[in-house]
């Protein structure tokens, strides 16, 4: 039995949710509970504040854990990134107010900073070798500026949209960041078997999202062509059509090269192209 700790509730929880349906296991999400068990994998989930997954999993409270690499980083716990998760996605970044000259990061000494993350700022200034003020809030940083606590702030970014409505620039990227599956340094050789059970469904799930599955059909004569541009799981599959001198070909393309490969294809004669979702893929 292997014990996951994951967000109560905010941006990652509907996501580790997600990712363990994917994965065919299945829990109740029970909307107060602290913990419940997986009724068909050997797993235990514990619900907790994102902040204090990182001790609890150095703790061996939770085996495993959910968390976003900032604050990961942020605690400094004493527990090993397994396995990026592919949601969750952000930057750290140093903002300050937008009508204010910046012309690198020399122009944070002797500035303000508010955040939530002091650890990694401290680090980032220290490496840089810039002397700032650092004031630790816990909550709505972006307005700090605005209300005269600082000059600058250091929080998280996605879209940008709440460093816009408050009047504030991005001027420095301290870390890139994303959800991952932590664990402690004391497994044993059962808790690392679930742990390999649950990664190999993990990427047979994450590999799925980064490929589709596409069915065309081909003049006979055009087919070699074709299938060169195909890589496929081993190669593509041809069947012949009831018409003759048309082949069906099936095969797997990855996200990245997806809208190059289809015009190529269609360059080269393929007509009646589907694309098909996957729902896993195991190698
Ligand atoms: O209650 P608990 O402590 O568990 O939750 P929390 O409020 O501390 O965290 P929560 O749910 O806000 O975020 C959980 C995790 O989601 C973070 O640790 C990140 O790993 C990840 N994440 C991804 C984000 C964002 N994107 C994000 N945009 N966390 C916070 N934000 C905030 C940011 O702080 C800022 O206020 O969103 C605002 C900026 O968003 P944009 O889109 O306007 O740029
Ligand atoms: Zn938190």
């Amino acid at each position: 039995m292997l014990k996951l700790a994951i967000q109560k509730s905010g941006r990652l929880h509907e996501d580790s949710m997600k990712l363990l349906k994917e994965c065919g296991i299945a829990i109740s999400n029970g909307a107060n509970k602290l913990k419940t068990e997986a009724t068909n994998f050997p797993l235990q989930v514990f619900f907790l504040r994102d902040d204090d997954i990182p001790q609890y999993v150095e703790d061996a409270v939770a085996d495993i854990g959910i968390v976003g690499e900032n604050v990961v980083y942020e605690k400094n716990k004493s527990v090993k990134t397994v396995e990026q998760l592919g949601f969750g996605g952000c930057r750290l970044s140093i903002a300050v107010v937008r009508g204010e000259q910046y012309n690198n990061i020399q122009s944070l000494e002797g500035r303000r900073i508010a955040t939530s993350y002091p650890h990694l700022t401290k680090q980032f200034l220290k490496k840089n070798k810039v002397n700032a003020e650092i004031h630790e809030i816990s909550g709505s940083v972006e307005i700090a500026p605005g209300i005269g606590l600082s000059d600058a702030i250091c929080d998280l970014v996605s879209s940008g949209s709440t460093l816009l409505t408050n009047g504030l620039k991005e001027v420095e990227t301290i870390l890139q960041s994303q959800a991952v599956l932590i664990r402690h340094n004391n497994f044993n050789a059962a808790q690392q078997q679930v742990l390999d059970k649950l990664l190999f469904r993990i990427h047979a799930v994450r590999k799925a999202k980064n490929n589709k599955y596409i069915l065309l059909n081909a003049p006979n004569d055009k087919l070699d062509e074709i299938i060169g541009l195909l890589p496929g799981m081993k190669s593509p599959t041809v069947l012949p059509l009831a018409d003759k001198g048309w082949s069906s070909v099936h095969s797997v393309l990855s996200e990245d090269e997806f809208w190059d490969k289809i015009e190529q294809l269609k360059a080269a004669g393929a007509q009646g192209i589907l694309v098909v979702p996957i729902e896993k893929m195991v190698m």
